[in-house]
């Protein structure tokens, strides 16, 4: 039997273009195999094939113009599969209301309560006995039909009463005690005396390489009072939950909090992976050897996993990489291991936008692989986080809200009793209505303060404290520093399913610190302690050192066959390593074959593409390679139609961990809508904070899950580094590799969008990161070699580089690679083009992006018109070429006995005459980079100033980079140059009615 393959629906397109026949006679292929590439002017799409047969037929070859129903080819033996279809129609799940079928909701007419708005429940208990008949009712429930029953009856209570009308207090918070009672806890297995040994080492060790340092040099500064409040929440994930990456184990991976650093090196010190050398090199980096200041991936690339201590990235980046690994797990390329992404936030970094941006998503997407722990000692660095309120009840709605699971750790057990005897509630009251600023006091100032203060205002509660001493009163402890709590707690998270879960413990910042830094607003700057201050510390924690070591401020380690080390190697060993710890396993992917992007050096003849479209059908090209296409990871924040990009929906499906529930609008079309578990497309939304997330978590996956992943990130160069430049540095110091494209490129490229989109400097940006590199590429070649390069040099090779390329949206049609180009395109600039007509006169005439044809025409013109001749330089990278202007005139500065070295610039500019004009889409300040690297006259024309919404005709004018100025500019540049009388030049400028009372444009 034959089957006709017919182009099937392709939106809004009629009479679209073949640019590839992917299918010869006589071929087997399988149903989805692509048949052919469509282009549009603004994407290409490929047309899959509907049946499995061999292709007895071919209708058409390429340049055939097709429309929906256009006949491609016939298969034989063709198997029909539109059962396929059938079947997955009804496979996509219909939401089925749930029918309560023990009760009618229609039979009895419900009683409508009479509502009064924002009136709050009463306070008062008019009728004690009635509620102790619903009290009673409910654990009589409890009892009998057990907690879910009980959680369903009063949910469905709780609904009736909407229904009815009657305004409910508030729900988001629970009171103001421990999530876990005392008696559900899981008790710790651990040894808790060596336990609290090993903490207090830990802590000593920590503290005293920041007092060490500050002797060095108060310049050296650091952090004591941070980790202080941390130690318990860090110790008891090291000891029982934090399992390492070895040959069985993929890892757990920890957001360390970047302020509690010292703990870290602290206990690898114990550990025997950091020696007192390096603890007493600490933030002493210059010289090798020294530990960093927080961590850093780039300075300690075989210790620190994640950069974090910009605060709000970690968080994000967290949830992003949580989201990651199931990514990676759902398209099959990595086991589900049960492993967790712990990430540790300070409760004022909560602050931050991007700390809570993304909380939404991890619930959404049912991250159980994601565990927060927030320290909430109350304090950030000037005073109290919510003095007037309660940070703690605060997360705990926010993450509620968002539909975490959360676990409040505020109460250590010493609370347990006096809580347990708090038969009415009064205790428990006390505490939900004292607020942070008071907390924060108490812990400042003693144990009388405190029965004073919170038990002094009930004398129930004085009565109740009345047997407990000041001291006792004093240990009445924190959550966060009582290892059963926080034990309990993290077993509670690891062991929940379905939503992630946030720690939320409560602890006192300085913890330990006592009058030197404990719980006062200064805490946060101590670095420093007095001899005293580090008795008090030695006491207060029993670290076995004599008054004469404190002095001399020796750490301490026990020896190694002491219990505490053994203890502390032997849970490490139970755990599979140490942590943390960073290396990588992965595979370099091998760069694909030059003849995928064959087709992008040869000219386009009359057809016209934007550098997008030849980008994305590059991408299109890729996905036909077997070693690169399952490792491609699209990134798109809500702008893939902008980018023509809607083609890769339908191909590799965007990424839905639960599949598609519903039948997309435009399921018959060809790019539809295709959601799927396995889809490849990471379809962000509007967020560019959690696409560049993803990217880094996409870009380090050769360390954090040791599989060489390629994420090519595509957005509005606009809303690129300006909007997320932290995170791309942070991207560096984490040694991203991956493909940033920051499309619709240049200041009078994007035309109608405005001031607010179009951007005139990403590249300038992208320059002050270290290992970017940059490029802005007019040619589809030129586009083609700079991709292909950067596969190779970060996916085969491994360099530790990231690549951002801009891409313009003007259609434009292409010439073929000049021979021989392919070093200067990589190195930065290479010689397009030469007019050697007249002879007498030359310039050198430098372009990039898509003014380099403006650059161009301008040639041409002043070649005709006015005799210059004209060498024109593609300049693919301004920044590359200033990279290398940099090192060799350092060189060169450093050896003045030497013969000088020259630049790549000098060396393309040294045999050619004439002053340079650089011309771009970008600021001045981009080409004035390499003015240094020539000798010769260097004049930039660059687009300085807002934006603003107009034809692309009207902005280059406006800015003063069409052709029309720089052939104006040139002349006087020449004249300046006495190379020329000034007469062509006013010429020039009447002719081309320049105004030359303009005001310039960043004034306007
Ligand atoms: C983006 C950013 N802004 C400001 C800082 C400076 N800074 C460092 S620590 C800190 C206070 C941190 O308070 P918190 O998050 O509560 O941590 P704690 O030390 O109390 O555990 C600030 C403002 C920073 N590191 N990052
Ligand atoms: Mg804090």
């Amino acid at each position: 039997m034959s089957q006709n393959i017919v182009v099937p629906d392709i939106g809004d397109f009629e009479s679209v273009e073949i640019i590839e026949v992917l299918v010869k006679i006589g071929d087997q292929i399988n149903k989805d195999d692509p048949v052919v590439t469509l282009e549009s002017d603004k994407s290409s799409v490929e047309v899959p094939s509907p049946f499995s047969g061999k292709v007895s037929e071919l209708k058409v070859k390429i340049g055939d113009m097709v429309s929906k129903g256009s006949l491609l080819a016939k298969l034989e033996n063709g198997s029909p599969n539109n059962e396929d279809e059938a079947v997955k129609k009804d496979k996509i799940k219909k939401e089925v209301p749930v029918v309560d079928s023990t009760r009618s909701t229609n039979t009895k007419p419900k009683k409508i309560v009479k509502q009064i708005l924002n009136q709050p429940s009463t306070k008062e208990d008019i009728d004690p006995v009635e509620t102790q008949e619903w009290i009673e009712s409910l654990n009589a429930v409890i009892e009998n039909d057990g907690p879910s029953r009980a959680s369903y009856l009063l949910n469905k209570v709780i609904s009736e009463a909407y229904t009815a009308g009657l305004v409910l207090p508030d729900t988001k918070t629970t009171p103001y005690i421990n999530t876990i009672p005392p008696e559900l806890e899981v008790k710790s297995p651990g040894d808790q005396n060596i336990e609290k040994k090993i903490r207090a080492y830990v802590r000593w060790n920590a503290a005293t390489m920041v007092v060490k340092a500050n002797k060095i040099s108060s310049e050296l500064g650091g952090h004591i009072g941070t980790f202080a409040s941390a130690a318990t929440l860090y110790d008891v994930g090291m000891n029982h939950f934090w399992r390492a990456k070895n040959n069985n184990f993929g890892g757990d991976l920890i957001y360390f909090q970047g302020h509690s650093a010292p703990g870290m090196y602290a206990r690898a010190f114990l550990e025997g992976r950091i020696s007192e050398k390096q603890l007493n090199r600490f933030r002493q980096e210059v010289d090798s050897g020294g530990l960093s200041s927080y961590p850093h991936p780039w300075l300690m690339p075989k210790f620190w996993q994640f950069p974090t201590v910009s605060m709000g990235l970690g968080p994000i980046m967290g949830i992003y990489q949580a989201r990651f690994l199931k990514y990676l797990i759902n398209r099959g390329l990595l086991k589900d291991e049960g492993r967790k992404i712990w990430v540790f936030i300070g409760d004022g970094e909560t602050d931050e936008p991007e700390s809570l941006g993304a909380i939404s998503l991890a619930a959404r997407e049912k991250l159980d692989n994601l565990i927060f722990v927030i320290n909430c000692n109350l304090q950030r660095l000037d005073g109290p986080v919510r003095g007037n309120g309660k940070i703690i009840q605060e997360l705990e709605g926010s993450f509620r809200g968002a539909g975490w699971n959360v676990l409040k750790v505020i109460w250590g057990s010493y609370w347990d009793p006096l809580l347990k005897a708090d038969k009415t509630g009064l205790l428990m009251k006390r505490m939900n209505e004292v607020v942070d600023g008071e907390y924060q006091a108490m812990k400042a100032k003693g144990g009388a303060y405190v029965r004073e203060r919170f038990f002094g205002k009930y004398p129930e509660l004085k009565e109740l404290v009345s047997s407990m001493t000041d001291n006792d009163i004093w240990k009445l402890n924190r959550g966060g520093h009582d290892p059963h709590k926080v034990y309990a707690a993290y077993h509670a998270a690891m062991q929940h399913q379905g939503s992630p879960t946030v720690v939320i413990a409560k602890t006192v910042k300085g913890y330990g610190m006592g009058k030197s830094g404990e719980s006062i607003n200064t805490t946060h700057q101590q670095k420093k302690l007095d001899e005293k201050d580090l008795l008090y510390y030695r006491d207060r924690f029993n670290v076995p050192l004599t008054d004469e070591q404190v002095k001399n401020i020796e750490y301490y380690k026990p020896a190694e066959n002491s219990e505490e080390i053994k203890y502390l190697k032997e849970r490490r060993k139970q755990l599979g390593g140490f942590i943390p710890e960073r290396s990588s396993l992965a595979k370099p992917i091998k760069a694909p074959p030059k003849d995928i992007f064959e087709s992008f050096m040869k000219s386009t003849g009359d057809k016209e593409m934007s550098t997008t479209m030849a980008l994305v059908r590059m991408l299109t090209n890729l996905l036909r390679d077997q070693n690169v296409a399952p490792r491609l990871v699209p990134i798109i924040p809500d702008e893939a139609r902008t980018f023509g990009m809607e083609g890769f929906f339908r191909k590799i499906g965007i990424y839905a961990h639960e599949g598609q529930k519903y039948e997309p609008e435009d399921s018959e079309q060809l790019s539809s809508y295709k959601e799927t578990k396995s889809g490849q497309v990471l379809e962000e939304g509007i967020t560019e904070a959690g696409a560049m997330s993803s990217w880094i978590a996409a870009a380090t996956a050769y360390t954090n899950h040791d599989i060489e992943m390629i994420p090519v990130y595509i957005f509005y160069s606009m809303f690129g580094f300006q909007r997320i430049g932290d995170f791309a540095w942070a991207a560096g110091d984490a040694q991203a590799r991956g493909f940033l494209i920051g499309a619709t490129a240049g200041r009078t490229t994007l035309a109608g969008e405005g001031l607010q989109h179009q951007d005139g400097h990403s590249h300038i940006l992208a320059s002050m990161i270290p290992n970017c590199v940059s490029y802005d590429p007019t040619f589809s070649y030129e586009m083609a070699v700079i991709f292909r390069e950067g596969l190779r040099r970060m996916h085969e090779k491994n360099e530790n580089v990231f690549y951002y390329i801009t891409a313009m949206n003007e259609n434009y049609s292409h010439p073929e690679k000049p021979d021989g180009a392919d070093k200067g395109i990589l190195k930065g600039m290479y010689l397009l083009n030469e007019y050697k007509n007249k002879g007498k006169i030359k310039i050198q005439l430098m372009g990039s992006g898509t003014i380099l044809r403006e650059a161009i025409m301008a040639a041409k013109i002043l070649s005709e018109e006015y005799g210059v001749d004209s060498d024109i330089w593609s300049v693919t990278s301004f920044n590359e070429l200033r990279k290398d202007g940099m090192e060799v005139e350092r060189r060169n500065l450093l050896n003045p006995n030497n013969n000088k070295e020259k630049s790549y610039v000098q060396k393309c500019l040294e045999t050619r005459d004439g002053p340079v004009i650089a011309v771009t889409d970008y600021v001045r300040s981009f080409s004035d980079q390499i003015r240094p690297y020539t000798d010769k006259p260097f004049y930039s024309l660059g687009t300085d100033g807002f934006g603003r919404s107009d034809t692309r005709k009207n902005l280059r004018k406006f800015f003063e980079v069409d052709k029309e100025h720089i052939v104006a500019y040139t002349l006087s540049v020449l004249a300046k140059e006495q190379l020329l009388g000034s007469d062509s030049a006013e010429r020039a400028f009447k002719k081309y009615n320049i105004d030359k009372k303009k005001v310039f444009p960043t004034k306007l």
